[in-house]
């Protein structure tokens, strides 16, 4: 494998980070999560915009213009023979000294790695998941925003550990309020009737791309989505429910908390949007190989 850090590529054991680097002592810095479908890399656009918005809500000067990562990042795939596979982006404040301000960090690092694709086995999406709700909630917008794709992502994996300590594979996470913010990875969906629920921006999920894709073609079908604010007695009584994310695309959940959703099994809808999902990352993107 041959990683992209700052210009250069790298070998998996030379590609290294100083340990005065902000992104590792204080978890200063943003990323994304992509994927490479079939020779072309899925919604890169999108994620490069999201990109630069995470770094301009953490005042972070990424070193390269939007087009440079776009063709960063694609040429990151070619160099790695790549055809369907993930792609993380990372940018860092940079090296800096062990004291918190950043006036020191002088150059941010842009880090590529373009890898093959860890997926949940296919029983899961066979059968749907079981997942529960946990107590760490989902962040302040007033302290960090959970917009962002920040390095700090201590926030998530607490809610994970405390999903994976009771068996469980996923993590609803609540914001302040109660009401439902998202899972640790993924955005959450509702079926109702005809109806596409999921919580909205200001409930603090993150602005999934796949979110946006998956309202995007439920749209297509005639369905009516809706971004209410939603509550744990939404979910236990919704007809289907559905988690989205690049990295999980859609995943069908079956029980919440004890609770069986609708019939116990992936639902017509959600099995609809998965095939829809499936067609549109096989034929679209920026294509890598010409
Ligand atoms: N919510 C959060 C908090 C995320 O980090 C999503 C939703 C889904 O967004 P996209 O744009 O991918 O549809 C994400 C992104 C993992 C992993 O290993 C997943 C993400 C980030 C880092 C790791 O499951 N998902």
């Amino acid at each position: 494998m041959k990683i992209f850090i700052d210009g250069n590529y790298y070998s998996e054991t030379e590609a290294k980070v100083s340990v005065f680097d902000h992104g590792l002592l204080y978890g200063d810095g943003i990323f994304e999560g992509i994927r490479a479908y079939n020779g072309r890399v899925f919604k890169l656009k999108e994620h490069i915009d999201r990109l630069f918005c995470s770094a301009k809500a953490i005042l972070l000067t990424i070193p390269m213009t939007h087009a440079e990562v776009m063709q960063a990042t694609i040429e990151a795939c070619r160099e790695n023979g790549i055809r369907d596979g993930y792609i993380r982006l990372v940018v860092t404040r940079g090296v800096g000294t062990l004291g918190l301000n950043p006036i020191k960090c002088l150059k941010p690092s842009v880090i590529i790695i373009a890898d093959t694709i860890q997926l949940y086995p296919p029983e899961f999406y066979q059968r749907g998941l079981d997942i529960i709700t946990v107590p760490t909630t989902r962040n302040l917008h007033s302290a960090l925003n959970p917009a962002i794709k920040s390095l700090n992502y201590l926030n998530n994996i607490l809610a994970k550990i405390e999903a994976n300590n009771a068996g469980c594979e996923e993590a609803i996470m609540l914001n302040s309020e109660g009401f439902v913010a998202e899972c640790t990875g993924d955005n959450l969906f509702l079926v109702k009737g005809d109806q596409l629920l999921t919580p909205p921006l200001s409930a603090g999920a993150l602005y999934g791309i796949t979110r946006a894709t998956v309202i995007d073609l439920a749209r297509e079908t005639g369905m009516e989505v809706s971004e209410p604010n939603l509550t744990r007695y939404d979910v236990f009584n919704a007809d289907e429910c559905f988690l989205t994310g690049t990295g999980a695309e859609i995943i069908p959940v079956v029980k919440v908390d004890g609770r069986v959703i609708g019939t116990g099994k992936p639902g017509d809808v959600t099995r609809k949007l998965e095939s829809r999902y499936r067609d549109l990352t096989n034929c679209s993107g920026e294509s890598i190989y010409n």
